[in-house]
C-alpha cells in the first residue's frame, strides 16, 4: 500500500486506463483477451506507471498526455512477467497472489498474451496524442522499444538466465539489474519527461540519475524481500531467489550491507532531484516507497 493520496489517485487511473485499452474478453479471440486482462488488471504497484505521471507533474504535462505512455510501460512489464513466470524461464505458480498466467491458463494462451501485451503498448503508445509533439511522441516509442528489446530488459533476462548457479561479482550483479529491471523504471521516468515540451539537458541528466539509482534500489529492495518477507504480503514465492539459486546482493553483500546499498541508492536518488523544488515531491515520494516498501 502506498500512503500517498496523489500516489493512490494515480493508481486509480491508471487502472481505468488499463481497462479502456485491453480488448475486451467477450471479442474473440476471447480466452487470448480473458488471458490479457487477467495479468494486466490483477493488481500490482503500479510503480512504473506512477513514475510516468510523477515526472509529468515536474514539467506540468496534462494528465492525459501521460495516461498513453503510463499504460505502455505497465503492458510492458505485465509481459515481461507472464514470460519470466514461464516453465522454461523461472517455472513460477504464483504472482500477485493468483496464480500465474501458465497455471491458469495453459503455457501457449500464457506467451501469446504476453505477446499481445507487448504490441499492444506500441498500438496505444502510436496513436496519435494531441498534447504531445509528434517528434516528441516518436522519441517516447523508440525509447521504450530499445528499453524492453535485447540492449534493455530481454538482455538483462538472458544475463540472468544464463548466470542462474554461478557466482556473480557485485559488478556482474549490478549490470544485470540495470537492464532486466532498471531498463523499464528508467523509461518511465524519461517517458514522462520526453512529454515535456521544455526539458533542459541539466533536468535530463538529472532525471537519468534518479531513475539509475531507484531502479537498482527497487532491485537490492526486492532481493532483501525475497529473504525477509512472507510468501503472502509478496504475493509470489518467498525464498525463490534462494531456492533457485540466484545470485542476489544480500548474497553476495550481506544483509547488512545490502540495505546500506538500498540507503546509499536512495540518498543519491534525493540528491538527483535536488535542481527541482516540489514540482518533484511525488518523485521523491516514490523513492521513499521504493526502498520502504514490504511487497
Ligand atoms: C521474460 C522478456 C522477459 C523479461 C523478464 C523484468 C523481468 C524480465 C522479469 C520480471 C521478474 C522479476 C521478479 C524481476 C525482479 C524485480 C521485479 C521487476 C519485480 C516485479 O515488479 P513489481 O514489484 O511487480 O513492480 P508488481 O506486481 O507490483 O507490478
Amino acid at each position: 500500500m502506498i500512503n500517498v493520496p496523489k500516489l493512490t489517485q494515480y493508481q486509480h487511473r491508471i487502472e481505468t486506463v488499463l481497462h479502456h485499452h485491453l480488448p475486451d474478453d467477450t471479442l474473440a479471440p476471447s480466452l487470448l483477451h480473458h488471458a490479457m486482462r487477467y495479468s494486466a488488471l490483477s493488481g500490482g504497484k503500479r510503480v512504473r506507471p506512477l513514475l510516468v505521471y510523477a515526472t509529468g507533474e515536474c514539467f506540468k504535462v496534462d494528465k492525459t498526455s501521460l495516461d498513453a505512455p503510463a499504460a505502455a510501460i505497465e503492458f510492458i512489464h505485465a509481459y515481461s512477467l507472464i514470460h519470466d513466470d514461464l516453465p522454461s524461464m523461472d517455472d513460477d505458480h504464483l504472482r500477485r497472489g493468483k496464480a500465474t498466467a501458465h497455471i491458469a491458463f495453459d503455457e501457449a494462451t500464457a506467451i501469446l498474451s504476453g505477446d499481445a501485451l507487448q504490441t499492444l503498448a506500441f498500438q496505444v503508445l502510436s496513436t496519435p496524442l494531441q498534447t504531445i509533439s509528434t517528434k516528441n511522441q516518436l522519441k517516447i516509442i523508440n525509447l521504450l522499444a530499445k528499453t524492453a528489446g535485447s540492449l534493455g530488459m530481454v538482455g538483462g533476462q538472458v544475463i540472468d538466465l544464463s548466470s542462474t548457479g554461478q557466482k556473480l561479482t557485485e559488478k556482474q550483479l549490478e549490470n544485470m539489474h540495470l537492464h532486466k529491471t532498471g531498463a523499464l523504471i528508467r523509461a518511465s521516468v524519461m517517458m514522462g519527461a520526453y512529454c515535456a515540451e521544455d526539458l533542459s539537458m541539466a533536468q535530463e541528466q538529472a532525471l537519468e540519475r534518479y531513475a539509475h539509482c531507484i531502479g537498482l534500489a527497487f532491485q537490492v529492495r526486492d532481493d532483501i524481500l525475497d529473504i525477509e518477507s512472507d510468501t503472502e504480503t509478496l504475493g509470489k514465492q518467498q525464498g525463490a531467489d534462494i531456492a533457485a539459486n540466484k545470485a542476489t546482493y544480500p548474497a553476495i553483500l550481506g544483509m547488512e550491507a545490502a540495505q546500506e546499498k538500498a540507503r546509499l541508492l536512495y540518498e543519491s536518488a534525493y540528491d538527483a532531484l535536488s535542481c527541482f523544488g516540489n514540482e518533484a515531491d511525488l518523485l521523491r515520494k516514490i523513492a521513499d516507497f521504493i526502498v520502504t516498501r514490504k511487497q
